[in-house]
């Protein structure tokens, strides 16, 4: 047991405060983590330096309006600061901590500028500049790379976002901290609530925005803090994939999949949860039979393990499902074989979970950007690089009627082998999708964040 293990278990303590030391201890191990790994990649890519900008402002076009801000991913896996724009974080190859640029201009129209919590801020030397030219003193080597939609910075074209260097961080991504792992461990938590509110208000016969915003007030969000766009789905709704533009009509209730989890610090939780309202009914039933197949695929993950394969047996197990349900008239062998899961479950198993809900890396071979193309057979899956320690990712077999796919079923080579009485039962609930997120340990222990975040509600 390592110091890194004491601290994770200090901050699963209920104290507040206790918590929040715990936390800035474990960030300044990470920036500290962060700043060997950047400066390695210096080296590897022959720059001096590193700038990462956290983005600027968007006004909406013709308007006096801005989108709401968000700081990416690059940035926000060094610092905290979400909803602040215009800062850089400099990567000197030589020196010992990492600066950053804040801008300080005064601004009355505004509600003050996000700051670090408390104990974040030693990680840094931080410069606060009014004008770009006052950053632009500090680069004065001339071999800057600069991260940033935007080159405000004025490096030469090729010193912008380069691509070797883009390479190279999102494959140091794969390995996340110990500080990176307690924020989503954190984010995991904070989303429970939220989730069991979200099925109160379902169960109470709510609409799909009222389920939303019912979620939203238990987890003490704005929508423009949700890490991805929430997908409430009641009854056929939980067969749209990605069902954004949510109903105000409540239906009546038969079905409900969500897909929401919460940001905490940058980081991301991802959780899907179905259910139905009649406990007693064959969709229950579907529903059960699909959390013991999820929860055996949570089981499958480990340092090396191809998720390829992984997805491969998920297939198999929806296959399983349907014969056990009575919707496939074949044997498993045969509907394996013939790929007919593919036509209810046309998403991959899952992906690396961390400043990116999904999470950039998860197909690469190496540093140098070489990548994993997934196997034909799935083109869809975002996860195809073995499993790596530390890494984080989601679990989340599905299992749909969707009637685009079921249309294609119907004018193919295997129609006879449905049983289309039994679709048409199950088309009104839409469908079944549960997710999970896994850290896998060095040891190979398999952490469920998202299974103990529910555990102790
Ligand atoms: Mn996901």
């Amino acid at each position: 047991m390592n110091t890194f293990h004491a601290l994770d278990a200090q901050l699963s303590v209920t104290n507040p405060h206790a918590y929040a030391d715990g936390l800035a201890q474990l960030y300044q191990r990470h920036v500290a983590e962060k700043m060997s790994r950047f400066q390695a990649i210096l080296v590897a890519t022959g720059y001096r330096e590193m700038v990462i900008g956290s983005g600027s402002n968007k006004m909406q076009f013709q308007d006096d309006m801005a989108y709401a801000f968000t700081a990416n991913p690059y940035f926000r896996e060094w610092l905290p600061l979400t909803t602040r724009a215009d800062c850089y974080v400099q990567i000197d190859a030589t020196a010992s901590k990492p600066r950053l640029f804040l801008l300080a201009v005064e601004d009355i129209w505004h509600t003050a500028p996000e700051r670090l919590p408390e104990g974040f801020e030693q990680a840094f030397e931080i410069v606060e500049y009014q004008t770009v030219d006052q950053v632009l003193q500090h680069l004065a080597t001339g071999n800057s790379a600069l991260i940033n939609e935007t080159n405000e910075l004025c490096v030469p074209a090729e010193q912008h976002n380069p691509q070797a260097v883009i390479d190279q961080i999102d494959y140091q991504r794969l390995g996340k901290t110990h500080y990176e792992q307690a924020c989503v461990r954190e984010a995991n938590r904070r989303a429970v609530p939220a989730h069991r509110a979200a099925q109160q208000a379902f169960l109470a016969g709510a609409s799909e925005v009222q389920i939303a915003a019912a979620y939203l007030a238990a987890c003490d969000s704005r929508e423009s803090e949700m890490p991805y766009g929430m997908i409430v789905g009641v009854n056929e709704h939980a067969a749209v994939l990605h069902h954004h533009n949510l109903f105000k009509q409540p239906q009546t209730p038969r079905s409900f999949l969500i897909d929401a989890g919460v940001e905490f610090n940058g980081y991301a939780s991802d959780i899907t949860r179905t259910y139905a309202y009649h406990a007693g009914g064959d969709f229950a039933a579907m529903i059960k039979c699909m959390n013991v197949k999820q929860l055996k695929l949570c089981a499958e993950g480990g340092i090396g393990r191809n998720p390829a394969d992984i997805h491969a047996l998920s297939q198999r197990m929806i296959a399983e499902v349907l014969i056990e349900f009575g919707v496939l008239r074949l044997s498993l062998e045969e509907a394996v074989a013939a790929d007919i899961a593919g036509y209810f479950y046309p998403h991959g198993l899952g992906h690396h979970l961390g400043a990116n809900v999904h999470d950039k890396g998860g197909q690469m071979a190496n540093a140098q950007g070489d990548r994993l193309a997934p196997p034909e057979k799935y083109p869809n899956l975002r996860a195809t690089a073995p499993m790596v320690a530390n890494q984080i990712h989601t679990v989340e077999p599905g299992l749909y009627f969707i009637p685009a796919y079921l249309d294609k079923l119907k004018a193919g080579n295997y129609a006879h082998c449905i049983n289309w009485r039994a679709v048409e039962d199950y088309t009104p609930y839409g469908g079944i999708r549960i997710e999970d997120n896994i850290i896998v340990h060095p040891d190979n222990r398999l952490e469920n964040l998202t299974r103990d975040a529910f555990a102790v509600e």
